[in-house]
């Protein structure tokens, strides 16, 4: 063979090489098109509740002239001048909360008793009037500021009703806590969520009143204008009341979600300040609205400081009963870190936070399903997409999971670890994109030749968390027992809680 038929050979099978390809890669193509992703079932949540989701537990920073004169809600007619923290420390406040595996913080801007953590422009009821920096602080900034700094996403919360203000129950009142708003939603960077409390205890100060003011919970505040101004000025916050419409209220202030907890809810049968609390703790399915519960919560019995709590800060071991019955739930986890008179989370807390977070940690760094061998009894589209396969359920990412098909609503899937396991946690997800899709599953091991149940539950949504004593086995099922439309499982780990 000379060169030249060396050289028509190599393009010979260059061409066919080629052509070869085109077909495969057509076929291929064509066969993934066919299989499509299910279709969602009933409400969905938004890019922002997504976002949201993810962060599972933040903290709630209850701060204000209560914390000076030893109440949980002050009148109104509280002198600016009691405000007077003597060692405020904003990355002190944020570090403990970052150290204890917060995502974000919250902050009381503004508590019934109407007083500002933050000099508004239209009011003198403020920090502008406090010996605290002369008169020059602003606690919403300096908050904010270290929450930036420290990877923290900020919150506000803006009480909704006040028992300073002269205007309040008129519709004078609902401009200025609009104003309000916009000075919060404008002056401190991004905020992923905005906090409406439905509190209204009726009597107040009200520039001088001293009176009982009714407000009609229905109208008075005419909430979607105000919804309206938050979608405006943060488009990516979360807004939070009874009644959502993107967060709701868990329905207690014990941390405790239903054991059964939907993020679906028919939520326009509530408005904030009036809503079935038993509803709100379970949700609704099935239910016309993606609203996920909120578990807030203090690390003390009061939600601002008082000297005379410092010995009944929550147990770590109380803390962790309440991560299982919120986060593990669905629900997301917000929990109430007041300072003291000094500025700064009491020793006492910190301590507690500390060894929660180590127990947390330890648990969750190790998910003992990785390398698993992973088998279901059904995969959509018969496996050739890698976009249902049941592996997905194990590398760790949320936007991957498996998928049987439309139709198989019971399947099984199978983790083959390999060696034997002790674990006694387990962690479940549902790809949320496409809805809440499971109404019960089961979960077995392998014990002596045939399959032994260990937990069972109802709703997973976006975390459920089944903590159980320690078992030891090769093999775990995971069991969907009861599901409108086949099921879209993201995640099945395996964890053991250190000692
Ligand atoms: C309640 C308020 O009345 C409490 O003072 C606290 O702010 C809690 C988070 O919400 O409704
Ligand atoms: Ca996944």
């Amino acid at each position: 063979m000379n060169s030249t038929q060396r050289f028509m050979r190599f393009l010979w099978f260059l061409v066919c090489g080629c052509v070869l390809t085109a077909i495969l890669m057509a076929h291929e193509t064509k066969s993934i098109r066919k299989i499509t992703p299910p279709v969602p079932y009933g409400p969905a949540p938004s890019p922002r509740q997504l976002r949201w989701h993810e962060m599972e537990f933040y903290g709630f920073i209850h701060f204000t002239i209560n914390t000076f004169t030893d109440r949980e809600w002050g009148y109104g007619d509280e002198d600016p001048a009691l405000f007077n923290p003597s060692e405020f420390d904003a990355e002190q406040i944020v570090r403990t909360a970052e150290d204890a595996g917060m995502k974000g913080l919250i902050l009381t801007a503004k508590h019934h008793d109407g007083f500002c953590l933050w000099p508004s422009k239209y009011t003198e009821h403020s920090v502008k009037h406090s010996p605290w920096k002369k008169g020059s602080g602003n606690m919403v900034k300096e908050i904010s500021d270290a929450c930036r700094k420290y990877g923290l996403r900020f919150g506000v919360y803006l009480s909704p009703w006040d028992r300073n203000h002269k205007d309040y129950g008129r519709a004078e009142y609902v401009t200025y806590f609009r104003r309000q708003l916009r000075e919060l939603l404008t002056g401190y960077g991004p905020i992923f969520e905005v906090f409406f409390d439905g509190a209204n205890g009726g009597d107040g100060f009200y520039g001088g009143a001293r009176e009982t003011r009714r407000i009609d919970r229905e109208t008075y505040y005419d909430w979607p204008t105000t919804w309206e101004l938050v979608r405006e000025l943060q488009p990516n916050a979360c807004l939070f009341s009874d009644a959502g419409p993107d967060v709701r209220w868990v329905g207690n202030e014990r941390g405790i979600a239903g054991e059964t907890c939907w993020a679906t809810l028919n939520r326009t049968d509530f408005v904030p300040g009036r809503a079935d609390q038993a509803r709100l703790n379970r949700g609704d399915r099935p239910g016309n609205y993606w609203v996920p519960a909120e578990c807030d919560v203090s690390i003390r019995p009061g939600w601002f400081y008082h000297a005379q709590e410092d010995e009944k800060v929550r147990t770590p071991q109380n803390l962790l009963d309440i991560f299982y019955a919120s986060v593990g739930r669905g629900a997301s986890l917000l929990l109430n870190l007041p300072p003291d008179r000094r500025g700064r989370i009491h020793e006492n807390d910190v301590k507690s936070l500390r060894e929660f977070r180590r127990i947390l940690y330890g648990t969750f760094a190790n998910d003992l399903a990785q390398g698993a061998k992973v088998s279901a009894s059904n995969v959509r589209g018969g496996g050739s997409d890698g976009r249902f396969l049941p592996r997905n359920v194990i590398d760790d990412k949320r936007e991957t999971y498996w998928a049987t098909d439309d139709g198989v609503r019971t399947p099984e899937l199978v983790l083959d670890l390999k060696r034997n396991v002790s674990f006694n946690v387990v962690r479940l997800r549902e790809y949320l994109p496409l809805g809440q899709r499971v109404d019960a599953f089961g979960i077995d091991i392998w014990r002596d030749g045939s399959w032994i149940e260990i937990a069972s539950g109802t709703s997973i949504g976006n975390c459920r968390l089944l903590r159980r004593q320690p078992v030891t086995t090769s093999k775990v099922r995971l069991r969907i027992t009861q599901a409108p439309v086949c099921p879209a499982i993201s995640e099945f780990a395996l964890f053991s809680e250190p000692k």
